[in-house]
């Protein structure tokens, strides 16, 4: 094949942050922004992770996607990758990228998806690198891409016409080829391979449990036909806004109580389902929610932990360690103990799940936004997480006959709080806010973290330690600083700060407050009420308003 020398300047902003490079789509529609992006990822990478090599290519399916899968394959093939595997119509889901990697042996993956930001003309457009066990770019990787695009002056560029990603199949130019595939057939696999699908159509197909899934209008609408009405038994219109749509259907692909409102109203309404579901724009993310019921995160991912060994045939001889990122509740940390399993705390962002898991120190993990997922890859993983749990309630139910009384969401999350304790923890979102005034806050955060010590008064609390946290890697040793600055109280209440790096617009601050108790009568409490006086705590210390001038958050979790 031709290949065509495209010259172009470095372009600013270009820094990956949390999870990928997002902004604006109107941003990514700039001459050359995207392509310089791409072209800097192979300068960076060592000329055999690609040369000849296979990729993947996957999407949300959001606006703009269509372009980009153009422009990725020819610079792909101008630099001399030798097959790029890409979903049918640019659509794969994060977690079925991962799968799809670790199946066919490939380098890597890109994956088109700002995940849960709002899509469309006016909204927001990112690009995620995967490398070859599936997990995303670590640090080391990105810097190097990010410095690369401070000094690109040229694009390779296969010249070959637009790749018609409609039909299955594949199509050869030269010595490149792009294989157009059916974006759940893998990852299906491999779900039947981790769970116990007939265990969990008896449930799914009982008329006595109803279940429903909202696709959100994002990626997963793909897959949960073929995998929970198809292969699991639950009915058609069990799954609502099924149809990945460029802008989401006008929505923010968000699974939770704000943004997945329909659905928290439907569970929360007179005789609401028995289990309720919702996935993020590129898949990642879940929801769970019982009738009338919601479960944290936090809780989600250290009660999958308790029950995987029994319920999930992956896990029958037992998770090999467990983590979770550091403002995630320490509600995991609990079931570690008791099984006496490694534990790890780390940073925020599923890259630093990888080498452990790789490593073979890991099997389950999960984040507070809504990210849960295991070693079957190296993503969290929204439909396994909607597995994970529908496995959980028909475990618990396998043996009830027709209309006796079925073990509820709520019931298996009460059972576990009454057993561990109860992790209350809440997270406080205010987006868009001033870059100037937030930035202060956090200078001001660590500055008050730099003079205190053990042992300080805070209202009726009493400091154990406040840092700004450091993670270095056990495995590779590379160290991350600066991940949130925490105070962390003797009772083992917490207050934790960090900035977004996932928003393209402003700055983002999240607040995140945990309290544990271990009295069962205090249980039943509202989270907001519960945590009332370390919020108060919270905004007070940090003199949020004052920098911020927000009155209030723009999302509670
Ligand atoms: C957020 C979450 C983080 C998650 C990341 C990517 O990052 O807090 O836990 O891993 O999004 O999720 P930040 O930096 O905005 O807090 V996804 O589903 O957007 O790829
Ligand atoms: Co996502």
């Amino acid at each position: 094949i031709k290949i065509k020398s495209v010259p172009t300047k470095p372009i600013e902003g270009q820094k990956t942050g949390t999870s990928g490079l997002r902004k604006k789509v109107k941003v990514f529609m700039q001459e050359n922004y995207l392509a310089n992006w791409i072209q800097a990822l192979f300068n960076s990478l060592p000329p055999e992770d690609f040369e000849n090599g296979l990729l993947v290519l996957g999407g949300d399916g959001r606006y703009f996607n269509r372009e980009a899968a153009q422009i990725i394959i020819k610079i792909a093939a101008g630099n001399g990758v030798g097959k790029i595997l890409v979903g049918k119509e640019g659509i794969m889901s994060t977690p079925a990228v991962s799968a799809v990697i670790r199946k066919r042996k490939a380098n890597g993956g890109f994956i088109m998806s700002a995940s849960h930001n709002p899509g469309g003309p006016e909204y927001d457009w990112g690009i995620k690198f995967n490398y070859s066990s599936g997990q995303p770019a670590p640090e080391s990787i990105t810097d190097k891409i990010y410095g690369n695009t401070l000094s690109i002056s040229e694009i390779k560029m296969a010249d070959i016409p637009d790749v018609d990603l409609s039909n299955l199949g594949v199509t050869k130019y030269g010595n490149f080829s792009v294989e157009v595939v059916d974006p759940v057939s893998d990852y299906l696999e491999l779900m039947e391979n981790v769970f116990d699908f007939s265990l969990i159509r008896s449930l799914l197909s009982r008329s006595d449990f109803r279940f429903i899934f909202d696709a959100m209008h994002a990626v997963t609408g793909a897959y949960a036909i073929p995998i929970f009405v198809d292969k699991l038994g639950a009915s058609l219109d069990s799954i609502s806004n099924g149809v990945p749509l460029e802008d989401f259907g006008h929505g923010h692909p968000d699974p939770n109580l704000t943004y997945a409102k329909d659905l928290v109203d439907i569970m929360y309404g007179e005789n609401g389902p028995d289990f309720g579901a919702a996935s993020d724009g590129d898949g990642d993310r879940n929801m769970i929610l019982g009738r009338g019921f919601f479960v944290t995160p936090s809780d989600s991912v250290a009660i999958i932990a308790a029950n995987a060994q029994e319920a999930i045939p992956y896990f029958k001889s037992g998770p090999k360690g467990l983590a979770r990122s550091m403002p995630t509740s320490g509600a995991l940390d609990c079931v570690a103990h008791k099984l006496s399993l490694p534990f790890f705390e780390v940073p925020t962002g599923w890259k630093f799940f990888g080498n452990l898991m790789d490593a073979g120190k890991l099997s389950i993990c999960g984040e507070e936004s809504f990210g849960t997922g295991s070693d079957h890859i190296r993503e969290k993983d929204g439909i396994w997480a909607v597995l994970a749990w529908i496995s959980i309630i028909a475990y618990r139910n396998k043996d009830k006959k027709p209309g006796e009384k079925l073990v509820s969401v709520s019931d298996v999350v009460k059972e576990h709080w009454a057993t561990y304790g109860r992790n209350f923890f809440s997270r406080y979102d205010y987006e868009e806010c001033e870059s100037e005034g937030a930035n202060k806050m956090v200078e001001y955060l660590r500055d008050l973290v730099s003079k205190s010590k053990a042992g300080d008064k805070y209202g009726n609390y009493a400091l154990q330690f406040a840092d700004d946290f450091t993670y270095t890697d056990p495995v590779d040793k590379s160290v991350a600083s600066k991940q949130g600055v925490r105070f962390v109280f003797t009772d083992g209440s917490r207050i934790i700060f960090r900035l977004s790096g996932t928003g393209s617009a402003g700055a983002t601050v999240r607040m995140y407050i945990e309290q544990f108790e271990p009295d069962v009568s205090k249980h039943d409490m509202d989270a907001q009420t519960a945590l009332k006086p370390l919020i108060d705590l919270a905004l007070s210390l940090s003199k949020l308003k004052d920098f911020t001038g927000r009155e209030k958050p723009t999302v509670i979790t």
